[in-house]
């Protein structure tokens, strides 16, 4: 992607080091919390000066924050949008201030990609993809309907759409699949415990629960738990993140099928940082590496995960 002049715009720091503006989501669940810890430890290792602000899943927060750096004149301005849409007009301020953006961990739905230098973070369609293609193969062999609830992250971000997407087109393909119960756990266990509960009242035969993440997965168990059903075994849940505590649970037998995405998105971001500051040609997308987990795969790799 253009925009910006690549050396940003002083940078606020006169000892040569690089000045970063980072702009969090929030601290909503443990994929997150290991997310910070990448960056700040990255920026850390690789002598760059960290400027990093948490927006507690406000977009208003984020751009104020975007605004913030550029009044700062930070060398480069990073951020996740907590949502998809509406960062035009900060993000051609930052542009018009020449200072490059690099957009990790979630995307956003503005045409002009000139506004960003790359965007470095999983494929949720993909992720969602995953889900459905786990849940196809549990049930080849009945054709009686199967009745799914879904616990969908933040309305608007693009984890919540692509995993949503995903999920959904492969589902599509057999009618027996049915999704009977859909809303936003905010990617919180409280929300995620929450709507579940609603979930389970309003729908004595649920089959599946699909979790756009672990938090919520986690938070619905005990929703499952409270309503006297087994997790795992009445239910069947597929989460996504693959976060320490999701991956106790799927070893544990309550959850049954994990699709990861990584948060340690900081070596690469600060490598990024690196050459888009030296002034150097990024790829437009860098697409992070990500499996799956059956039960079996998290009690042989708990041991060794780092988050
Ligand atoms: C995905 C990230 C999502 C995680 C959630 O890259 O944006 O936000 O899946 C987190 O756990 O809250």
């Amino acid at each position: 992607c253009g925009g910006g002049d690549g050396d940003g715009a002083g940078g606020g720091t006169d000892d040569g080091k690089i000045t970063l503006g980072f702009s969090q989501v929030g601290a909503e669940s443990g994929w997150r919390t290991a997310n910070t810890k990448s960056i700040q430890d990255s920026a850390k290792q690789a002598g760059i000066d960290l400027k990093f602000s948490d927006a507690q899943q406000k977009q208003e927060n984020q751009i104020k924050a975007i605004r913030s750096f550029i009044q700062q004149k930070v060398d480069i301005i990073a951020f996740s949008p907590v949502v998809e849409s509406g960062w035009d007009t900060v993000l051609k301020e930052a542009k018009d201030a020449g200072i490059p953006v690099i957009l990790t961990d979630r995307a956003v739905d503005s045409t002009d990609t000139t506004l960003y230098k790359t965007f470095i973070g999983s494929d949720f369609v993909e992720e969602g993809k995953k889900a459905g293609d786990w849940l196809v193969n549990q049930y080849t062999t009945t054709t009686d309907p199967v009745n799914i609830v879904e616990l969908q992250g933040t309305t608007g971000s693009a984890p919540a759409n692509d995993r949503k997407k995903g999920f959904g087109d492969v589902i599509a393909t057999d009618p027996k699949f049915k999704i009977i119960a859909s809303q936003t756990g905010e990617f919180t266990r409280a929300k995620g415990k929450e709507v579940m509960e609603a979930f389970l009242k309003a729908n004595p035969d649920i089959d599946v629960l699909y979790a756009h993440n672990d938090d919520m997965g986690l938070g619905a168990i005990e929703a499952i738990e409270g309503a006297g059903k087994k997790p795992g075994t009445d239910i069947k849940i597929i989460t996504v993140d693959a976060v320490h505590d999701g991956m106790q649970a799927l070893a544990d037998g309550k959850i049954n099928f994990i699709v990861e995405c990584s948060p340690l998105l900081g070596p690469q971001l600060m490598d990024l940082v690196q050459k888009v500051h030296a002034g150097e040609t990024v790829e437009p997308r860098v697409i992070t590496k990500e499996t799956t987990f059956t039960q079996e795969q998290a009690k042989a790799v708990l041991p060794e995960r780092q988050y």
